[in-house]
């Protein structure tokens, strides 16, 4: 909140209205759905319906609750009484989250300037508090105990859907919040898409399955990646996963406070670069996770951030070679002053089933 205020009082803005669901969860700590917030260093102000009123009067006490639908006939209208209320001139929206139909209702009611306030709450989420370290390193624990568990379930004859299922059971079995997440656990020669969904193809011997998945702990998420092999592996598998790991090491053993996301990435090809597979490798290498799953910083060539101790993000390389298979390691670490910390405990030594 004082980061917010002070960049209000830089920007000469009255108040920020925050649509963005993450954003709201994250400045206010509510729960559930379809909530606005509208802040000002006078008053903070929830905007929501009457089916979440209660709730919000338990999760947020300290804000002022306006029922859009009873008491103002349009969530433009309750941001229109609140900025009113407070004499307020001009405020910050996330311009990249709002309908075009909410924002004619604020070009009609709002007698205010609208200034477009994009990825500043994105900016103050992606250094992590102790608290949300604490969520995420067992968010990370679970998906790592989940991994050991699926191992023993990876057979000949199973299916890909099977499979997903199992891993999700898993992790709520561990701790995990029940919220759905997409898992990715997909084999043979589809891996190499890169967010391939689990299909009803069943495991064969020789396959490579790739399990890109992970779980909510309190709102807090994990993402990690493991890819093995069904049997034993081809001289060709263990090649590309020889690689992979290769290029997950550089980038984990550069990676410290004030280090460039882009420079990351030129470090990630440093294995590849020379040999036939570099055609294959994917430029994404990594992102932050915290309450969404692809957060600020992101590394690749086109990205201009700066890592921050704080930072909590995957180290993701990855070479997808199409009609014949993909190879993701992904871990999720901590950036610290002087490297980082791995979350993520399940091992990435080549394993064959
Ligand atoms: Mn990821």
């Amino acid at each position: 909140m004082e980061q917010l205020f002070t960049y209000l009082e830089q920007q000469h803005l009255g108040g920020m209205f925050i649509s963005r669901p993450v954003n709201v969860k994250y400045v206010s700590h509510y729960t559930g759905e379809d909530s606005w917030l509208f802040v000002t260093p006078y008053e903070k102000f929830f905007i929501t319906d009457p089916r979440y009123t209660e709730q919000v009067s338990y999760e947020c006490p300290d804000y002022t609750i306006l029922n859009w639908r009873d008491d103002y006939g349009s969530l433009a209208g309750a941001v229109s009484f609140a900025a009113k209320k407070h004499g307020i001139k001009a405020i910050g929206y996330e311009a990249s989250h709002l309908t075009v139909e909410q924002f004619h209702g604020f070009q009609e009611k709002l007698e205010v300037e609208l200034v477009p306030a994009d990825g500043i709450i994105e900016q103050f989420r992606s250094v992590k508090r102790p608290e949300e370290i604490h969520c995420l390193t067992i968010a990370c624990d679970i998906a790592s105990r989940a991994f050991e568990r699926i191992l023993k379930e990876i057979r000949v004859g199973v299916t890909e859907k099977e499979l997903a299922a199992k891993l999700s059971l898993f992790m709520v079995q561990e701790g995990a919040d029940t919220q759905p997440y997409g898992n990715i656990l997909i084999s043979g020669a589809r891996t190499s898409l890169l967010h391939g969904i689990p299909s009803q193809k069943a495991i064969e011997y020789g396959d490579l399955v790739l399990m890109d998945y992970g779980c909510q702990y309190h709102g807090y998420l994990s993402d990690m990646t493991r890819t093995v092999v069904v049997g034993r592996a081809t001289e060709k598998q263990r090649e590309v996963y020889a690689l992979e790991q290769q290029m997950v090491a550089d980038v984990e053993a550069f990676l410290k406070d004030g280090v460039s996301a882009r420079d990351a990435y030129e470090v990630s090809t440093k294995a590849i670069r020379d040999t036939s597979y570099f055609p294959y490798h994917y430029t994404g290498i990594g992102h932050g996770v915290g309450m969404f799953v692809h957060e600020l910083p992101f590394m690749s060539p086109r990205s201009n951030d700066i890592i921050h101790a704080g930072n909590v993000m995957t180290v993701e390389p990855g070479i997808y070679i199409p009609g014949w298979g993909g190879i993701r390691i992904e871990d999720q670490i901590l950036i610290t002053e002087t490297g980082h910390k791995n979350l993520i405990s399940a091992t990435k030594d080549l394993i064959e089933l």
